[in-house]
């Protein structure tokens, strides 16, 4: 099994993490889309990381169908099995995939020359970001798709989506106005599965 993602990703980031958690071996191809040379859209032809390259030959892509694939293979389960079970760790992925979602876009928005940048679109990617965490907070707070008694993929993207805020926006200082998340992050960004995929130095 071949993941093609590039280190930054953190939809990426995501399967990386549900990979190790679940113990299932695969080998990295670092791919970077925007480059030129990127070879992603011969695997996605959406030219998005990640992609999976199944055993079998078939390739997976939206790291939410991954994630699904992944939990036929076995290893710790992620995605209850039972269907309306996984609702709410679907509903929790959605909402954490939607805050990651707003920050690529203000992100890659802040990255034009600055003449260019509409700040307008900026501020509403930061505001859905801002009512994202509130969110996740209340999720948290009511047990719902995350931090159950073993971790799931709704504190995977949880997480992936609060340490992208922490490599791309560290002036957004979600901490302090959101202390139980903070709380509840620090300990899953700890886990080995996500030291072992921190984003590298920007
Ligand atoms: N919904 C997709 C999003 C993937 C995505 O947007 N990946 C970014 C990297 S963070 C990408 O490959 N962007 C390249 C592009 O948009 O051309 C998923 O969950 O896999």
């Amino acid at each position: 099994m071949k993941l093609v993602a590039s280190l930054t990703s953190p939809y990426a980031r995501k399967i990386r993490v549900a990979l190790a958690e679940k113990g299932l071996p695969f080998s990295l191809e670092v791919d970077i889309p925007w480059l030129a040379e990127t070879s992603v859209p011969d695997y996605n032809p959406l030219g998005k990381v990640p992609a999976l390259v199944a055993d079998d030959g078939e390739v997976w892509y939206d790291s939410p169908v991954i994630a699904e694939y992944l939990e036929t293979l076995g290893g710790a389960t992620l995605i209850p099995a039972d269907r309306l079970a996984a609702l709410p760790v679907r509903q929790t992925e959605a909402l954490a995939d939607g805050i990651t979602d707003a920050a690529v876009a203000a992100f890659l928005e802040s990255r034009r020359p600055a003449g260019q940048q509409d700040s307008a679109s900026i501020e509403r990617q930061i505001t859905k970001i801002h009512r994202g965490l509130a969110a996740l907070d209340r999720r948290l707070v009511e047990r719902k798709g995350m931090a159950g008694a073993n971790l799931g993929l709704g504190d995977i993207a949880a997480a992936c989506a609060l340490g992208y805020l922490d490599f791309r926006f560290a002036s957004l200082v979600w901490r302090s106005t959101h202390p139980e998340l903070a709380a509840w992050a620090a300990d899953v960004l700890a886990r080995p599965s996500f030291v072992s995929t921190t984003p590298p130095p920007a």
